[in-house]
């Protein structure tokens, strides 16, 4: 691909402060000369002990969610301002689990990106359909509504701060895999979706990942799709070795 590739890791609800600097320590020797960007997107309570592991390394640290508001009444929230004061670099916006599980919407998911970047944050933005969706034939129209409606109000510098995931829901989790045409298709509607609201030059430099499943054994397929600049990788996150072979496909 003409784009620097990101393999970002999405630990999910995994790891106790113990374990995440067990883990980081592992991935670290590993991907040191990675020709891709390196995150590990990581549980709240995991940030400072990753940050401090990660510390002089070629690893980028991210956080899983972040609020809109910068502080108030928001019992259990953290702001994305408490994030880059900690120094964190990275946040996922709309993850599937999150849109499934805990009410985000279109318009919720464009609140915390707009937050994040205010508060210097890269995104790593996610969007995808559902297998009833699929199956509806409205996966592009679907993904580029969750598209336009999440950048809303953000300018074409500040999509210098934005990855876009496209996670097909129904391969998040279980094992299936879309296909590297699959997958490529998708990200190419994201790409012209952005040619759109922005322009072409906006849209070629974009970073697009493909998530769900993504691991070793399909990895090297999937990112040599020339739209599909990148990984944002669940399970194989969690393993040092897989992760790594995952990074070096997408050197
Ligand atoms: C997966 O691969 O399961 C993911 O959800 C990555 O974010």
């Amino acid at each position: 691909a003409i784009r620097k590739a990101v393999i970002a890791g999405n630990w999910k609800m995994n790891k106790t402060p113990a374990e995440a600097k067990v883990l980081l320590e592992g991935i670290k020797p590993l991907v040191k000369d990675a020709g891709c960007g390196v995150v590990c997107c990581v549980p709240y309570v995991d940030l400072p002990v990753v940050l401090e592991a990660a510390k002089g390394t070629n690893i980028g640290v991210g956080a899983e969610n972040c609020h809109w508001e910068k502080s108030g009444a928001y019992t259990g929230e953290v702001s994305a301002e408490m994030l880059a004061s900690m120094g964190v670099q990275y946040v996922i916006i709309g993850h599937s689990e999150r849109r499934q599980y805990f009410g985000e919407t279109d318009e919720t998911v464009n609140k915390r990106v707009r937050a994040a970047l205010d508060a210097g944050l890269t995104v790593i933005l996610c969007v995808g359909e559902s297998l009833q969706q699929r199956e509806q034939g409205i996966t592009g129209e679907l993904v580029a509504m969750q598209t336009k409606i999440a950048l809303g109000g953000v300018s074409k510098e500040e999509l210098s701060r934005i990855i876009i995931a496209y996670e097909p829901i129904w391969a998040i989790g279980t094992g299936k895999t879309a296909t590297s045409e699959q997958a490529n298709e998708v990200c190419k509607t994201i790409r012209d979706t952005v040619a759109a609201v922005y322009d072409k030059s906006a849209a070629d430099a974009l970073t697009i990942q493909y998530g769900g499943s993504m691991k070793p054994a399909n990895a090297a397929e999937l990112l040599a799709q020339p739209d599909v600049d990148g990984g944002l990788i669940g399970g194989a996150s969690l393993k040092p070795e897989d992760f790594a072979a995952i990074v070096k496909a997408a050197t």
